[in-house]
């Protein structure tokens, strides 16, 4: 039971900061695209750090061996129970989740044609609910499917279909529900000498709900193209300099803005966008603002709608030091 609850616990943290991302009033939008911003860039540092290899991952730290068992148990890639996490559900084991978790896990027969240690093809589908102290309600359901690239540490695909998490409260005779909704893929492509290209297509939906009727409603959908370009080869998943580009269009209320995004790495003169395993752990454990965005510690990361000039820039001036600003 233990780990249930820990999964609970994690449940409330993450869809806690979606409740202090501001008021249920004006400047909203806002705080939906930081959100949505936080979201994806957590989404890739589990991938970042999952990218030395579930056998590698074993041998570093208490915590990789934890991610390893989990996976393992559940017949997982690792990197799945890396990216839930980031998304905020902590996996319960499987003597564990009777009744109130029913997670399915399709592995395809244990196929791993190139021997690498990951699953060539999952298949994976979630529904939990439960209540937590105080009486909130909780429930996590949708589903991935993964494949594995042919040969070790050369990435991976995954879609996820309605990946939803969602959290209800009473607030005097109020019933508050917050849910998120993650669709997309995410395709990971490259070898730790030559580093990687991550390909992300991805849509997030933010809604609030109070008695039922939808109160806030946000849509985030993000078309990037990053790559990771390790700083040792044999070490991939401790550091590396990443550069992001593509587009981002945050849909409100009727309203839709539309962003390009570019980072430091790719502006001559200025400092690489630098993410660190370290710092994201050390960030995602010490909660607050998103995880720190990221775990990133040195470099830019800018969103900017071309026609208009309004921006959303953060800025890592150290691990877990990190400024936001805006100009809308
Ligand atoms: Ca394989």
């Amino acid at each position: 039971m233990k780990r249930y609850f820990g999964m609970m616990a994690l449940l409330v943290l993450v869809l806690a900061a979606c409740s202090t991302t501001g008021t249920l009033g004006d400047g909203e939008s806002l705080d939906a695209e930081q959100l949505a911003i936080e979201t994806d860039l957590n989404l890739d540092a589990a991938i970042f750090e999952d990218l030395g290899g579930a056998a590698a991952a074993s041998v570093q730290s208490v915590e990789d061996q934890d991610v390893a068992d989990l996976a393992g148990a559940w017949g997982l890639p690792t990197v799945a129970v890396r990216f839930l996490k980031a998304w905020g559900v902590r996996l319960p084991r499987p003597g564990d989740a009777d009744g109130q978790c029913n997670i399915d896990v399709n592995t395809n027969g244990y196929a791993d044609a190139d021997g690498d240690g990951v699953f060539d093809l999952v298949d994976a589908s979630f529904d939990c609910s439960g209540t937590l102290g105080g009486g909130q309600a909780f429930a996590v359901s949708g589903g991935f499917h993964f494949e594995d690239k042919d040969g070790a540490f050369t990435g991976f695909a995954m879609t996820l279909s309605d990946f939803t998490v969602s959290l209800t409260t009473t607030r005097g005779e109020h019933t508050v529900q917050r849910t998120r909704t993650l669709n997309g893929s995410v395709d990971v492509s490259g070898s730790p000498a030559e580093g990687y290209v991550l390909t992300k297509d991805l849509s997030i939906h933010f809604v609030v709900e109070v008695d039922g009727e939808v109160l806030h409603e946000a849509t985030w959908t993000a078309q990037k193209t990053k790559t990771y370009t390790p700083d040792d080869p044999d070490a991939p998943a401790v550091g590396g300099v990443v550069s992001i580009s593509g587009n981002a269009t945050l849909t409100r209320d009727g309203n839709t803005m539309e962003f390009q995004v570019s980072t430091s790495t790719d502006v001559e003169g200025e400092t690489p966008l630098h993410w660190s395993r370290d710092c994201w752990r050390a960030a995602r454990d010490a909660g607050r603002l998103g995880h720190k965005m990221g775990g990133f510690d040195a470099g830019w990361i800018l969103h900017e709608n071309l026609t208009t000039g309004d921006y959303t820039k953060v800025t890592y001036n150290g691990c877990g030091n990190v400024s936001v600003e805006k100009n809308f």
